[in-house]
């Protein structure tokens, strides 16, 4: 995938918009801060060049997300018959744009996709595709091809997608460009202190029984660290599923650890795999051989069965590939 932006691509999103006036933005499932902040950073400027915009998402947002401006509106609104035009912000594939998309058969709109995902195929009708560290940073490509001038509510979305996707500028495809967008957004207003406590530092303490019980049953396996999250453990704790990202980022901080895998099972009998993987070791290609997709240190999947069949596939491909990359 290219580093920057397709200027064919940027010029036909502009002349779509030239000939709509409502305009639905849809963020993945089970959203993060880079597809929040993205979605509301977009909305905000579309509206600042007076289209009517409007956000949704089959989930709502994580509790650490709700200081965003416009975020009230996020998920509530689900697709209407006015929607002109359909733009996925963050989201891979097709089917990570979730119920909404599907229910409201919102498939004969022209799509746009921006996005960073390298396992990104391309399935809009414009994909604004490049391999930089947050899709919030593409989403700021197209605002200055639209010539919209940033103000701090849309700035202060942008960064907080930069932050979380970047875990505050510590992840390797941290780049010089992400400094310098970041530098560009605090002078438009976006304060960085904010957006970092309400990102990293909200964790509640409900969450920490659900840590404990996951981090004293973590296996290291020939480099691989993997926990697992049943669902009687979730609910005898009474905590849900976002509370527990950040789980395998922790996971990842363990030096023995080249691969970390947290398996979630939900109540729809799907698990939700997360991986995180060392600089130099790829786990995107074992999450697409699993129907997911994401970033080279950064994937997941989700995968039908039983959490011990689920984990031991998992498990047997990172060996895998892990033989592979030695
Ligand atoms: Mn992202």
């Amino acid at each position: 995938m290219q580093k920057t932006l397709n200027p064919t691509s940027l010029n036909e999103f502009a002349k779509a918009l030239d000939q709509v006036e409502h305009v639905l933005i849809v963020a993945h499932v089970d959203p993060d801060g880079d597809a929040i902040g993205s979605a509301l950073g977009l909305a905000w400027a579309l509206r600042a060049r007076g289209l009517r915009a409007h956000v949704t998402c089959q989930d709502p947002p994580p509790d650490s997300m709700t200081f965003l401006p416009g975020v009230g509106a996020f998920a509530t609104r689900g697709p209407q018959e006015r929607d002109e035009l359909v733009i996925a912000v963050d989201t891979s594939t097709r089917r990570r744009m979730g119920q909404h998309y599907v229910d409201h058969n919102l498939g004969h709109r022209p799509l746009v996709v921006i996005d960073h995902h390298m396992t990104n195929v391309g399935y809009g009708d414009i994909n604004l595709l490049a391999d930089v560290p947050a899709t919030a940073m593409l989403v700021l490509a197209a605002i200055d091809h639209l010539e919209i001038p940033l103000d701090p509510t849309m700035a202060t979305c942008l960064l907080t997608g930069i932050i979380t996707d970047t875990q505050g500028f510590r992840t390797s495809n941290t780049t010089p460009e992400a400094f310098a967008v970041a530098h560009r957004l605090m002078i438009a207003g976006a304060r960085l202190t904010q957006i970092t406590q309400w990102v990293f530092y909200r964790r509640a303490a409900s969450t920490l029984p659900v840590w404990g019980a996951a981090l004293s049953g973590a296996t290291l396996n020939q480099g691989v660290l993997w926990a697992e999250l049943p669902l009687d453990l979730q609910r005898q704790q009474g905590v849900g599923n976002s509370a527990n990202s950040g789980l395998v980022n922790f996971f990842s901080t363990v030096r023995e650890a080249q691969v970390a895998m947290l398996l979630t099972e939900q109540e729809d009998g799907i698990i939700d795999v997360s991986l995180r993987s060392k600089p130099g070791v790829d786990v995107s290609g074992v999450a697409r051989a699993f129907g997911g997709g994401g970033h080279p240190q950064a994937a997941g999947c989700q995968v039908a069965g039983r959490l011990v069949e689920v984990r031991e596939n998992l498990l047997e491909a990172l060996h895998a590939s892990l033989g592979e990359t030695v």
